[in-house]
């Protein structure tokens, strides 16, 4: 049995982490048996993130390498219907998503100070008042400065908006008509691309970033019939 950790659900999605519900997603477009043990401290997974699962007595961190471990220990081939061309589209689909989408994602959450007001008493207010001063201080201003060392932290709010439009512009050409990326049934890209684009589309945050994503029909249509077929 899988033991998947991730952080609890919250904000009307089951994961507020982009990279907890795409591998959760996977589990469910793989048909996987699994069980869920929540964490809120992501210190405790071996790289100091989430998710992260239990197999078999292994602990493996990362959802890209959690992926490729599931598909080779269980011979998963979501992307077996996938020629090249197809196989590259869904890498860098995946990319798209994971390295670049949920950075800006990242920002309007924790660094925009809407999204802040928001997440901070979701996050912290259960604190004791005297931590309930400092963590979330503390934690933003690590959040703060990842942003900066990975780069997009550096830009203004109205670049990082128009970065974030072209990238939902992209994912809504390269879906088309189809209905998951995967063509008529999902390909590995889907669990990244419902892992990020649920959290900016049924995700009850009011962030600029999450109204934008609900400006395409095609990406919310997307969201909902992989929610009816894979979550319901
Ligand atoms: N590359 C990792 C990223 C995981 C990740 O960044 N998780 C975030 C939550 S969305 C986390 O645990 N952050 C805690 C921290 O950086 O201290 C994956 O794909 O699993």
């Amino acid at each position: 049995m899988i033991t998947l950790y991730q952080f609890p659900a919250a904000f009307a999605v089951p994961n507020i982490s982009p990279y907890c519900l795409k591998l959760e997603t996977f589990l469910r477009l793989t048909g996987q048996r699994y069980e869920v043990k929540t964490l809120s401290d992501p210190r405790r997974g071996p790289k100091g993130k989430l998710p992260f699962v239990e197999l078999e007595g292994e602990v493996i961190a990362d959802s890209a390498i959690v992926l490729r471990h599931l598909a080779k220990r269980f011979k998963l081939d979501l992307d077996s219907h996938l020629d090249a061309a197809g196989l590259g589209r869904s890498v860098a689909i995946t990319r798209l998503c994971d390295e670049h989408l949920v950075h800006i994602l990242v920002y309007f959450r924790w660094v925009d100070d809407k999204g802040w007001q928001q997440i901070k008493p979701a996050l912290f207010g259960r604190l004791p008042a005297t931590l309930r001063w400092v963590v979330p201080a503390l934690m933003q201003r690590r959040v703060r400065g990842s942003l900066h060392s990975q780069g997009l932290g550096r830009h203004s709010r109205d670049e990082l908006l128009a970065f974030a439009r072209e990238d939902l512009q992209a994912l809504h050409d390269l879906l088309g008509a189809a209905d998951y990326f995967g063509g008529e049934q999902p390909c590995s890209a889907d669990a990244a691309a419902y892992g990020v684009l649920a959290n900016l589309i049924f995700c009850t945050l009011e962030t600029p970033l999450n109204r934008m994503a609900r400006e395409f029909p095609t990406l919310v249509a997307y969201c909902e019939r992989l929610r009816a077929a894979y979550w319901a």
